[in-house]
């Protein structure tokens, strides 16, 4: 193993650095003269400058001692890059490594190559300017900050040899995500997860301003990272041979670090918690960029930030300047004739699949192994006739999940990030074979704490979240339950994740990663000692604006759906899932076949409830647990009440279903829809969500305006179960009254019948406030 720092190896390692920083320029500025073979002109600029330069330097500093590490140790490292929009550094450092032409052969080691890479970046039809899926070797966009070490520490769970270098941008940094996520440390186990180096990079300004940590001194900068757990050594300076034989050393010593602890850790069976290296280094933002522009300090300030210099078609002294600046790496010395770079600028690059782009991990498809998944049928609660049992859908749904953790135990590769909700939400079954993620101290009387345990129970969602989708896209598969309302904490990230999905679908050579999965129980309908701010149906709205490539929302309406459901999204690839389902006892309506059959179709009439034969006055339709209950109770009073009026019952259990197949290809056609809710017949429909959901989702099927949807109106607070319906205007007898009034013919018989609901409705008032629980009728009630 050669780590000696030779003074050849350091020129080599300054010229690879040199070029990485003259691409970088170039992309931002060059649309063709890509080696400034001829003298700069106006015509060779682009005309809109988009990018940002403040970052690169940085980045590539880190890039190109990260290749000298791996040279010398052979070390297995991936690269998450906090500070995306330094974009055009990595894409130089990819291009350099030669990844880049592997995985684009236009994008060649040569003059046609070399150009292209400046011109393509920000460029229309090109690349975005951001680490986006087009760049071989990333999981992470960096564009919305402050999630890179959750995707570092994501990828490197049950990745025992890897090691993931992680730059935190000192901007980022700030953000309430990252600012949570230094806790990685104390969820990855040295003795069977890799490791994350954190790279601190205090350039000292985000785009307008100095920054919290920048601004710090060292040893207050000690203190904090100290107090997190962390061993820290600092690299700092201005004057690139001393920094780079600092940052050579810190990166040796944090390497030996993390080989250390990791070795101390696989003596022993479990692994505690470790104090990690971390290295902060402290340089200029946009080092060697311009100095002065315009008689402002621009290197080494947030004047740096994006494009140093502007106007450079039409300044003359501009664009004076930028030649300077572009000529001061020297570029004649960096690539020969061809266009290719000399062997000693990429002398410091590592072996093909050494090479940080070509980071299997970073193209997770392609490591991915199948999921077992038992089968589901196995799980099935017993459902003799609809409604003749109660059973907790979650906790049911505990004992399959159990059953996914121990069939891929061997290939661990399935893990549950969970809010601290895992047993609320009832899946404490898993608790039967695995445990809760835990490297500290355990006691007496704490539950099911492991450092080997697969769920990780962090009260953030970012933190799950981020944590999630590092695994996933580095090859491995999991589960992500929450709160229904505080799924919306997360509303921002996901929009994040569906992008990088979306735009991974359309590269060929990024392979399909295992959907990220919502289950989100203690939802809306029952919050019954939480109240009004745990009621928020909302994130359904979230993920119904995402791609429809992506996008996929369940509303499984007993178990044996759900456990259906669930296996069958748990199977899929490169989809966001959301499923929402209730924890509480509830009546089971479908025996296992049925229900099969049910969420393959998405929607069904239930005949069983129906008596329409052919010809409904009104469709009963309903998406979710509780309005399926409503829906079903409001049919049986109506039946009884009124036995000529002709109701057909529809259930939709996949939402997308509602859509026509122009908007996603789960919608109905025309003639599909219409052989559940007819062509004109009013639908009374009781939703789980916000009530415009459903009518923004069937605008394109036969006319619309006949469906008179019932849900979620924000109202509710701490009461009873059936009062949450009540105070929504979606109980039993709200649905009944709507379908009276919406069928004509019955218009002579309906105002009796209104009325005396109308009366029950208040009654049910009376009684919750004198008795406290829901009036025996009601909670009671049962299907016959
Ligand atoms: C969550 C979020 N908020 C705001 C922005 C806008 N933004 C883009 S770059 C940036 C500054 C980042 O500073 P830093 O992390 O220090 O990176 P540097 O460019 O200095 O390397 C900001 C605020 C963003 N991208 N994401
Ligand atoms: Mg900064």
């Amino acid at each position: 193993m050669a780590t000696s720092m030779t003074d050849t190896r350091l020129d080599n390692l300054h010229a690879y650095w040199r070029a990485a920083n003259y691409l970088s320029a170039g992309q931002i500025y060059l649309r063709t003269n890509p080696l400034l073979r001829e003298p700069l002109k106006p015509e060779h600029i682009k005309p809109r400058l988009l990018g940002h330069w403040g970052a690169s330097p940085g980045l590539n500093l880190v890039y190109a001692h990260l290749d000298r590490l791996i040279q010398d140790t052979d070390a297995q490292v991936m690269l998450v890059v906090g500070p995306g929009h330094g974009g055009p550094a990595i894409r130089a450092n990819v291009w350099l490594e030669g990844v880049m032409s592997d995985v684009y052969p236009d994008l060649g080691q040569d003059l046609k190559g070399v150009h292209k890479l400046l011109r393509d970046f920000s460029w229309p039809g090109g690349v975005p300017s951001h680490v986006s899926p087009p760049t071989p070797g990333s999981i992470h966009e960096g564009g919305e900050l402050g999630y890179a070490l959750l995707h570092a520490a994501g990828a490197a769970f049950d990745n025992s040899d890897l090691i993931v270098a992680c730059v935190v941008g000192d901007g980022e940094a700030e953000t309430g995500p990252l600012a949570a996520s230094w806790h990685w440390n104390r969820f990855l186990n040295p003795a069977l997860d890799g490791a994350v180096l954190p790279i601190l990079h205090l350039n000292g300004y985000k785009i307008a301003n100095p920054t919290i940590f920048g601004r710090d001194t060292d040893e207050r900068l000690r203190k904090f990272f100290e107090g997190c757990g962390y061993q820290v050594r600092f690299v700092e300076g201005d004057d690139p041979r001393p920094v780079h034989r600092a940052l050579w050393e810190a990166l040796d010593w944090a390497h030996g670090e993390i080989r250390r602890l990791q070795e101390r850790a696989r003596g022993s069976e479990a692994g505690t918690e470790s104090e990690w290296p971390l290295i902060v280094l402290r340089t200029l933002k946009g080092w060697t960029g311009p100095k002065m522009v315009d008689g402002q300090q621009v290197e080494g300030t947030f004047r740096a930030h994006q494009v140093p210099l502007a106007d450079v078609v039409d300044n003359p002294e501009h664009l004076r300047m930028l030649d300077e600046w572009l000529r001061s790496y020297r570029p004649e010395e960096l690539f020969d004739e061809g266009g290719r770079p000399r062997p000693a600028v990429v002398a410091i690059v590592p072996k093909a699949a050494r090479r940080i782009g070509a980071s299997p991990h970073a193209n997770g498809g392609t490591l991915l192994v199948e999921l077992e998944r038992p089968d589901f049928a196995h799980y099935a609660v017993d459902v003799a006739r609809p409604g003749a049992i109660t059973a907790e859908a979650t906790r049911e749904l505990g004992k399959y999940l159990r059953d996914v953790f121990k069939a891929n135990e061997s290939a661990h590769n399935f893990r549950m990030f969970c809010p601290d909700e895992a047993a609320s939400n009832r899946l404490d079954h898993v608790f039967e074979v695995t445990g809760r993620t835990w490297l500290g101290p355990i006691e007496a009387t704490d539950d099911h704490l492991s450092p080997t345990g697969r769920v990780t129970e962090v009260l953030s969602e970012h933190l799950c979240e981020g944590l999630l989708e590092g695994y996933l896209l580095t090859g491995r598969h999991g589960l992500f339950p929450s709160y229904e309302a505080f799924a919306l904490i997360v509303d921002s990230m996901v929009n994040q994740y569906a992008k990088w999905i979306s735009a991974c679908q359309e590269l060929s050579w990024r392979k399909p990663v295992a959907s990220l999965n919502y289950l989100l129980s203690s939802h809306a309908w029952r919050q019954d000692h939480n109240g009004f701010s745990h009621q928020g149906p909302g994130f359904i709205e979230s993920i119904l604006q995402k791609r429809s490539s992506v996008a996929r929302i369940y509303l499984p309406p007993d178990t044996n759906c759900l456990l259906s459901v669930m296996d069958h999204c748990l199977g899929t690839k490169d989809y966001v899932n959301l499923v929402i389902a209730g924890k509480q006892p509830m009546p089971q309506w479908l025996g296992m076949n049925a229900a099969r059959r049910h969420c393959a179709d998405g929607a069904s009439v239930w005949a069983w409830a129906s008596n329409d034969s052919g010809e409904p006055d009104v469709v009963m339709a309903c998406c979710g647990d509780v309005p399926t209950q409503e829906t079903l109770a409001a049919v049986w009073l109506l039946r009884r009440d009124l036995p000529g009026f002709k109701m057909r019952v529809v259930n939709v259990v996949d939402l997308l279903t509602l859509t026509s197949q122009r908007d996603h290809p789960h919608g109905f056609d025309e003639a599909s829809f219409a052989a559940l809710y007819t062509r004109s017949a009013p639908v009374i429909f009781a939703f789980h969500g916000h009530p415009r959901v459903v009518h923004e989702l069937i605008y394109h099927q036969p006319d619309p305006t006949r469906f008179h949807v019932r849900g979620y109106v924000e109202e509710g607070t701490t009461t009873t179960p059936f009062d949450m319906v009540v105070s929504n205007q979606m109980s039993r007898y709200h649905l009944a009254a709507e379908a009276l009034r919406r069928v004509g013919r019955m218009r002579s018989l309906a105002g009796d019948l209104i009325h005396q609901y109308e009366q029950k409705l208040a009654a049910h008032k009376a009684y919750i406030y004198e008795h406290g629980e829901d009036m025996p009728e009601v909670r009671d009630w049962k299907w016959t």
